[in-house]
């Protein structure tokens, strides 16, 4: 069983391998779906000496407590839901709630308002269906902003909006007629 902090800094050995660069790794994910199975990781990972002695277990462990539920097992398989830089999954296309959430920081807020929301080093634009997962997204790099994306306009736009799954949101970028920034209740 792994401690608190190896879980964190293994989950973030994972999200390097399955989201941005499994080829350095000599790791071949499924261009589709980004999953790969679960053994090939185990042995991408066992290689390096830190985490030689890790087990399924470590990795199914992780998987589990994960909060954002960063990745999914199914069957023999493993992927990240969401967050890709690599390479751009396809995704199934769906309607989303009339609103969806992002979460930014006050720094990004001038340039969102001026040219929308933008994927910047991922594939896709990160939304979400509740509050809690936009929140954790925009405090990471300075003071919380919220913004409301109108779904409908976004679509009159020609915004393609895919579900992640667990709450989560994947678009095309976002343009700024679509975004507000949310009132405080
Ligand atoms: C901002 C993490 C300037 C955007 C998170 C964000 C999430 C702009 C940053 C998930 C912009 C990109 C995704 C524009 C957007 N000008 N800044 N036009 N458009 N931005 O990390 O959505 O822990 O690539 O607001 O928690 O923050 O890794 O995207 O601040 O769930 O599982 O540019 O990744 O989850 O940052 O985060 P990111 P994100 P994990």
């Amino acid at each position: 069983m792994l401690n608190q902090a190896a879980e964190v800094s293994l989950s973030k050995f994972m999200t390097k391998l399955l989201r941005h660069t499994p080829e350095a790794y000599g790791l071949i994910l499924d261009p589709e779906d980004g999953s790969c199975l679960l053994e090939d990781l185990l042995d991408v990972i066992r290689k390096t000496p830190r985490w030689s002695g890790i087990t399924e277990a470590d990795i199914r462990q992780v998987v589990a407590n994960c909060e954002k539920q960063r990745f999914a097992i199914q069957g023999e398989r493993i992927k990240a839901r969401y967050g890709h830089s690599h390479a751009k999954l396809e995704y199934e296309p769906g309607t989303p709630p009339l609103v969806l959430y992002h979460g930014t920081h006050q720094n990004a807020l001038p340039a969102i308002l001026k040219e929308g929301l933008q994927p910047m080093g991922r594939q896709y634009v990160h939304l979400s269906e509740g509050l809690h997962f936009a929140s954790l997204a925009g405090s990471r790099r300075g003071k919380l902003v919220l913004l409301t994306v109108d779904t409908v306009k976004a679509a009159q736009h020609g915004v393609t909006f895919y579900y992640a799954g667990n709450e989560v949101w994947l678009a095309e970028p976002v343009p700024p007629a679509c975004i507000a920034r949310r009132e405080e209740p």
